[in-house]
């Protein structure tokens, strides 16, 4: 296959020329009582964004989705979109490019004068009462330019070969890595990554927008926003970064 990868442990590799959506394929395994097995496809007929939304898969691009239990509570699952974002924005640079995170889920390839989506993350999860049962963090990232507004490919921006299982191989590792931390180590390692904070910000948010300065990420991973008269911490959305003019 193309993308033979050859992985070591810890992870199972399953790996599809096409398929829906490595998503949906993780839950099924899920549902049958796998676990740290990784699903890649080379394109997807039905890749899902977050809220219904769907994520453009053409032939080429990288399709992962990563399926474990970890040992912590379901509260803790979006700690797993962070650890997805951080480790792509490894594998970006190994290439020799800079990715930076735009919180939650986005990653974005930077240069002097553009922030461009390259990639996104989708966790979702299975909970117990007090722990998660499953999570698969799907990670979509283009390699093309997909041809849509505020969006770039690796290929693309790298005018260059990019060697995929290589790239995926990097992107494991560090997840891999990322995922045996605390909390507070995985939040400094997006800190570190991210293009969010400092920023002025405008989120929408399930209970309205607000708009402010994005000042911190804490756990398990929402947004700290200083507005006009007070902070708050935003636990999802979808965060613009605006320019001030
Ligand atoms: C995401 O959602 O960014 C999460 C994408 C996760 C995709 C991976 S691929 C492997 C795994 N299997 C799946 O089925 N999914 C995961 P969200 O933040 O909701 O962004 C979706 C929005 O981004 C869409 O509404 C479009 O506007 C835009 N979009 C769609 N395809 C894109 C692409 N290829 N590149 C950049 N933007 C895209």
């Amino acid at each position: 296959t193309a993308l033979a990868l050859g992985l070591d442990a810890p992870f199972e590799v399953e790996y599809h020329e096409t398929i829906d959506s490595t998503n949906r394929r993780a839950r099924e395994l899920a549902e049958s009582g796998a676990t740290d097995t990784v699903i890649v496809a080379d394109a997807q007929t039905a890749g899902r964004g977050r809220l219904d939304r769907s994520w453009e898969s053409p032939p080429g691009g990288v399709y992962v989705s990563i399926l474990c239990r970890p040992d912590r509570p379901p509260a803790e699952a979006p700690l797993y979109t962070l650890a997805g974002a951080v480790a792509t924005t490894h594998a970006v640079r190994e290439t020799g490019l800079d990715a930076r995170i735009k919180w939650p889920n986005d990653v974005l390839l930077v240069d002097d004068d553009s922030e461009n989506k390259i990639a996104g993350i989708l966790t979702e999860m299975q909970g117990e009462t007090d722990r998660i049962a499953w999570l698969a963090v799907g990670i979509g990232v283009n390699m093309d330019d997909p041809g849509i507004e505020g969006a770039t490919g690796l290929r693309a921006a790298l005018d260059d070969h990019v060697p995929l299982r290589t790239f995926v191989h990097h992107l494991l590792e560090s997840f891999d890595a990322l995922r045996k931390q605390e909390s507070e180590s995985i939040l400094a390692r997006w800190r570190e990554a991210a293009a969010t904070l400092g920023q002025h910000v405008r989120v929408e948010t399930p209970d309205g927008v607000v708009v402010g300065r994005a000042v911190d990420v804490e756990p398990p991973g929402a947004l700290v926003v200083e507005t006009d008269d007070e902070t708050v911490s935003l636990h999802a959305g979808d965060c613009e970064h605006l320019r001030c003019a």
